[in-house]
């Protein structure tokens, strides 16, 4: 069905929806993951020196303003320990099997597998190349949240790591999977273009155009890939940051159906272990096209000094 039950669904709906006229009125502090506890199903549910870690990077995330620097973490030996086994791990894998944007893009961050990235410095190559910058948050952000900051080109980040246990998984956002899933096809312009749109598209959207936006983010920029010639590529952070779905994307294991921005997408859901299907694109730009004919049937609600702001015609 065109609405299904999933995780990160809306809440009910209120009646008046706040189109914010900056970043500093997208509120990062409704987040609807995992907060103080966290459940059976996260590795890390029986380990309190963990739990408390994580609560204290993600205080430091509520506590941050826009405009100051991202505060630095000074990881663990056991949090580096993790970056460094995913990053090794996907190193054999993301030269075939991602998009050449992904690699080019990836070439300017320089990643090393005994050091975990700090978000200030990744957000400043990103504001050099797209003019994107990374906010730190608390966790899973509330959908309208997350999306309109795409609106004024800002990327809601989390800051803390998986659990030590379990490197290969992670069942909500964490530092390994914005870092190399998310950071890398952010500076590049095309991609970037695209993923404002989306966030365009939400500024002013009821529920309904929200959970649409967030199926479309999930089947584009979490699980999208791209043809290149007659390989397919993986651009979704949701592929490029996890070492089964990359091998499970390579060995044809998910259905490919074209992106259309138009029709109900499929169910979505975070725990079924790996996608059936992913989105294909045949470009980034063919992307941006058709969200911005989506975007054109939505504008009519968003105030002409917010259009300006986010550089809409
Ligand atoms: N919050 N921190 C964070 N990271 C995400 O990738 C994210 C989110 N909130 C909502 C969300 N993604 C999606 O469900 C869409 O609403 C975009
Ligand atoms: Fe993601």
């Amino acid at each position: 069905s065109a609405v299904a039950a999933g995780p990160a669904r809306p809440p009910t709906p209120k009646a008046a929806v706040k189109v914010p006229r900056s970043i500093d009125e997208v509120d990062n502090g409704k987040v609807l993951g995992f907060s103080s506890e966290l459940s059976e199903d996260h590795p890390g549910f029986q380990d309190s020196a963990y739990k408390q870690r994580r609560m204290h990077i993600c205080d430091l995330a509520r506590a941050h303003r826009i405009g100051e620097p991202i505060p630095r973490i000074e990881y663990t030996a056991d949090e580096v320990v993790v970056w460094g086994t995913v990053l090794q791990q996907l190193r054999d894998l993301l030269p075939q099997h991602a998009c050449k944007e992904f690699l080019r893009c990836w070439q300017l961050f320089d990643f090393r597998a005994d050091e975990v990235p700090q978000l200030e410095d990744l957000s400043q190559v990103l504001q050099a190349h797209t003019g994107f910058r990374i906010r730190p948050v608390a966790g899973l952000l509330h959908p309208r949240d997350f999306l309109n900051g795409l609106a004024f080109k800002t990327f809601h980040s989390t800051q803390y790591m998986r659990h030590v246990s379990r490197p290969d998984y992670t069942p909500e956002p964490d530092v390994v999977h914005e870092v190399i899933g998310h950071v890398p096809m952010l500076a590049d312009p095309d991609f970037a273009n695209l993923v404002q749109l989306i966030g365009i598209a939400s500024l002013g959207a009821d529920e309904k155009q929200i959970w649409h936006l967030t199926k479309l983010y999930w089947y584009s920029v979490e699980f999208g890939v791209v043809r290149e010639g007659d390989d397919i590529k993986a651009f979704g952070a949701g592929i490029l940051s996890s070492f089964g779905e990359l091998r499970h994307m390579a060995a044809g294991g998910a259905r490919l159906e074209p992106l259309d921005v138009f029709q109900p997408q499929p169910k979505m859901s975070y725990k079924d272990g790996y996608q059936q299907q992913y989105a294909v694109l045949d470009s980034f730009a063919a992307g941006a096209e058709q969200l911005k004919a989506y975007c054109a049937t939505l504008h009519h609600t968003i105030p002409l000094d917010v259009r300006i702001a986010v550089g809409l015609q």
